[in-house]
């Protein structure tokens, strides 16, 4: 189904059902050249979700600060490519929901075992603002927390499932949003993790 939750953002509920199992196997292959780990945030806290990326960039924290590198800081190594499986759902899913075009740079791959979530922020380090963001929910469910312009606008929330994809448009690109914690009960899957897949224009 097709449902606009506010501000030009679209859930595509189960866009991705068919190919998950093809995705997750992207991603093993992503995580054997870019690991997952976990970054350092501003005051030195351990970022709950691990992290990789693929693309022409990744986005990484070491503390200093938030940004986009062209090389990964674990290995030193450039970020392995976007797979061909990622742009073409990713342009698919973007022109589902009305953006024609849509190329991403990045392909930013979070995994939250149980307990594990991330507090309400917004995206913007990318320079570009105007382009979508897309994101794929594969294996354990969880609520995702939805904002508005404001940190202190009321949040709701939606329960993200395998195989959603949500593409983030208009002025939703610069909401503030969330993620509780993942409970293990919220399965269907067979998958111990949940998997977020964030596809991203950054320069
Ligand atoms: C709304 N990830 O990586 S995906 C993130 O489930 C992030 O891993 C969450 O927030 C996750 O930055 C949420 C949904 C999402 C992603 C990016 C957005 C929503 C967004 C960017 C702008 C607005
Ligand atoms: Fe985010």
């Amino acid at each position: 189904e097709r449902l606009s939750l506010s501000s030009g953002a679209v859930l595509l509920g189960g866009f991705a059902r068919a190919e998950a199992q093809a995705l997750l196997h992207a991603v093993e292959i992503i995580t054997q050249q870019a690991p997952f780990r976990h970054y350092r945030v501003a005051g030195g806290g351990r970022m709950a979700a691990a992290m990789t990326a693929c693309g022409d960039y990744g986005w990484v924290s070491d503390g200093q600060g938030y940004r986009y590198v062209r090389t990964d800081p674990l290995t030193g190594r450039p970020w392995p490519a976007l797979p061909s499986l990622f742009l073409a759902l990713a342009g698919r899913a973007a022109r589902a929901a009305g953006y024609e075009g849509f190329v991403p740079q990045c392909g930013l791959i979070n995994r939250y075992a149980p307990g594990a979530g991330m507090g309400l922020h917004q995206d913007r380090d990318e320079r570009i603002m105007e382009a979508p963001v897309v994101s794929v929910s594969l294996g354990l469910s969880a609520f995702f927390q939805w904002g508005g312009a404001q940190r202190q606008d009321t949040c709701r929330k939606v329960l993200l499932h395998h195989g959603d994809v949500v593409v983030w448009g208009g002025p939703s690109r610069s909401h503030f949003h969330g993620v509780l914690p993942v409970r293990s009960a919220q399965t269907g899957t067979g998958l111990e993790c949940r998997y977020n897949l964030t596809f991203r224009v950054v320069d």
